[in-house]
């Protein structure tokens, strides 16, 4: 079910009910933890849907992705070229640099989409499930991050939240509303 959108010039920022496994776009999002060992949520949903070939290449990437960082590999089956792996901070009260950490996550993603030439990009809520970041908090850090990359970049064309439950879906909606 698709949400409410922002544009700046040509390039969209969308918000989407689904589930992320399920979403065509170029590179997919995944809220992952710095082992890259994959997991419950989101991430164990890539990596089911993905299959074999995403655990693999992480397996290779030496020291894993700290926290606030992100790295790419294979999407596997998915309907994607990339899955941008992203560790988004665990929520210790917001005063360990959770917000700068969150945002910093968003902005490599980002990145990496932006130097492989994607066009097209699925994220999901990072840090709001197992890791427990108040949705309230994350949400306009996420848009506000993603909105103020698609306002310089020239290679992303849309970005899309793809969020999970309803609750997730209302709370960027408002956050959205207030980002325009
Ligand atoms: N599509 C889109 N969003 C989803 C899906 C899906 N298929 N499944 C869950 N979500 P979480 P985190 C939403 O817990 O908080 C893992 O074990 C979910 O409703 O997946 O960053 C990793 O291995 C929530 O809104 O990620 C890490 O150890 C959002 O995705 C740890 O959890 C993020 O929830 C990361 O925790």
């Amino acid at each position: 079910m698709s949400g409410p959108s922002w544009r700046a010039g040509q390039r969209e920022l969308d918000l989407v009910l689904g589930d992320i496994t399920r979403f065509a776009a170029e590179a997919i999002g995944n809220a992952a933890n710095a082992r890259l060992a994959g997991g419950g949520g989101v991430d164990g949903a890539i990596h089911r849907v993905g299959g074999p070939a995403i655990m693999e290449e992480c397996r290779r990437i030496r020291g894993g992705c700290p926290t606030g960082q992100a790295v790419v590999t294979t999407a596997g089956n998915l309907p994607a070229r990339y899955v941008i792996h992203a560790v988004g901070p665990v929520w210790r009260g917001g005063e360990a640099g959770e917000a700068g950490l969150l945002a910093s996550a968003y902005e490599n993603t980002l990145g990496l989409a932006a130097a492989r030439g994607v066009r097209t990009l699925a994220l999901p809520s990072i840090s709001t499930g197992v890791y427990g970041y108040p949705l309230e908090l994350a949400a306009p850090i996420a848009l506000g991050t993603v909105a103020d990359f698609l306002r310089q970049d020239s290679s992303l064309e849309r970005v899309t939240f793809v969020l999970f439950n309803a609750e997730t879906m209302a709370v960027y909606a408002k956050a959205l509303e207030a980002l325009t």
